[in-house]
C-alpha cells in the first residue's frame, strides 16, 4: 500500500480495533487514532480542529454507538442522536480537509425487514424496516446517501461498506446491552462453570443470523482502501460469508467450544428481531474479496478472547 496517513475513528470498539490490529500487523506507520476523551467526535468544531492538526489522507468511520437487539429496542435515541451526529462530523471533515477516500461502516439492518434473500444492494429503501432496529438503521442509511451525495456533488471518493452481523475479539460482553454471539459465549461459559443445567436464549430461536468474524471486516476495510473506488459500487456494497444460521444452531455452535452440555430452553418474552438477513456478497466477490474465517474456527477464537479478558480459568466470569 502507498504509505497514506490512515485515521481509523473508532479504533477501540469491535471493528475498528480490528482494522488496526491489522494496519500494525501489515506494518502501516502513519495510522491515526484519537481516544474519546482526546476527541469527541459528536463536536462538529472539536472534529475539523482535528482533522486541521492531523490530516489524514484516509478515514476508516467504524465509531458508532451501536449495540444488541435489546439496546436499540431500549435505547432509539442515543442510537439515532449519536450516529448521525457522528457521521456527519466525520463524513464533512473529510471533505473540508480533503481527504482522498473515507470507508464508511453501515450495517445490514439497513436493509427491509422482508428483503429478499440473500439480500442485494438494491434491496436498499425498498420496504419498511425491522422496528426493533429502525432507529439505528436510519441513521446508517443516512450515512450512504450523505456519502453517496458528497460523491455525487463534489466527486470525492466515499465509499459504504455494510457488514453483515459481527463478533471476535475486543466484543461487548454486557449481559443486556450485547449482540447474540457474545452474550452467548458468556452465558454458556456461566453456566458451565457453575453446573447450571439450562441455557437461556431469547427469542424463539428461529431466526437466521449470518455472523462474520471482525478480522475478515477489517481485510475488507484494508482491501477497499486499497483497490477500490466510490465508481466500482453503487451506494453500498455488502461485506459477509454468504451464510447463514438458526439462532438455535448458533446457540450449539456456542455450546460445543464452551464445552457445556446443558438443555437450551427459549425466553420468548425477548424479542427475535427480523427472521432473516443474510447478505448477497456476490458483488463484493466478483472484485475479488472474499470472507475466509469459518464460524467453526472463530467462535472457539472468540470464547478465547473472552475468557482472555473476563474469566479466570475455571471460575465465573467477573462482572463486566
Ligand atoms: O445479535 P442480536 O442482538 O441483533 O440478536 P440483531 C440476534 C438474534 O439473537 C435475535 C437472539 O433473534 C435475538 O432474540 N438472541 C438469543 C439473543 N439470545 C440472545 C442474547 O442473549 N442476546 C442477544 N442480543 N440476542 C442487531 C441490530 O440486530 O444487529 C443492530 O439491533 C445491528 O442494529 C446488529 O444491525 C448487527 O441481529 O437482531
Amino acid at each position: 500500500m502507498m504509505e497514506e496517513s490512515i485515521y481509523v475513528a473508532g479504533h477501540r470498539g469491535l471493528a475498528g480495533s480490528a482494522v488496526l490490529r491489522l494496519l500494525q500487523r501489515m506494518g502501516h506507520a502513519r495510522v491515526i487514532t484519537a481516544s474519546r476523551q482526546q476527541l469527541d467526535l459528536t463536536v462538529q468544531s472539536d472534529v475539523n480542529t482535528f482533522f486541521e492538526a492531523r490530516r489524514p489522507s484516509q478515514v476508516v468511520l467504524a465509531a458508532a454507538t451501536v449495540g444488541g437487539i435489546l439496546a436499540n429496542a431500549e435505547r432509539p435515541a442515543d442510537f439515532i442522536r449519536d450516529n448521525l451526529a457522528i457521521q456527519n462530523n466525520v463524513i464533512d471533515a473529510c471533505f473540508r480537509h480533503g481527504v482522498r477516500k473515507l470507508v464508511f461502516l453501515g450495517s445490514s439492518c439497513i436493509y427491509p425487514k422482508f428483503a429478499p434473500q440473500p439480500i442485494p444492494e438494491s434491496a436498499l429503501l425498498t420496504g419498511a424496516l425491522e422496528p426493533t432496529n429502525e432507529a439505528y438503521a436510519i441513521a446508517k442509511i443516512a450515512g450512504i446517501k450523505t456519502c453517496a451525495a458528497y460523491n455525487r456533488q463534489h466527486g470525492t471518493n466515499y465509499l459504504s461498506l455494510m457488514p453483515t452481523n459481527l463478533y471476535g475479539p475486543g466484543d461487548n460482553y454486557d449481559p443486556r446491552g450485547s449482540h447474540v454471539l457474545p452474550a452467548l459465549i458468556r452465558r454458556a461459559h456461566e453456566a458451565r462453570v457453575s453446573g447450571q443445567s439450562e441455557l437461556v436464549v431469547w427469542g424463539s430461536g428461529t431466526p437466521r443470523r449470518e455472523l462474520m468474524h471482525v478480522d475478515d471486516l477489517a481485510s475488507a476495510c484494508v482491501f477497499a482502501l486499497e483497490r477500490l473506488n466510490a465508481s466500482d459500487i453503487g451506494e453500498c456494497i455488502n461485506v459477509g460469508t454468504g451464510i447463514d444460521l438458526t439462532i438455535c444452531e448458533i446457540a450449539e455452535t456456542v455450546m460445543q467450544a464452551v464445552g457445556y452440555r446443558g438443555r437450551i430452553v427459549f425466553d420468548t418474552s425477548k424479542p427475535d428481531g427480523t427472521p432473516r438477513k443474510v447478505l448477497d456478497v456476490s458483488a463484493l466477490r466478483r472484485l475479488g474479496w472474499n470472507a475466509r474465517i469459518a464460524l467453526q474456527d472463530g467462535i472457539p477464537s472468540a470464547y478465547q478472547d473472552f475468557l482472555a479478558r473476563y474469566a479466570k480459568p475455571d471460575t465465573t466470569a467477573r462482572p463486566i
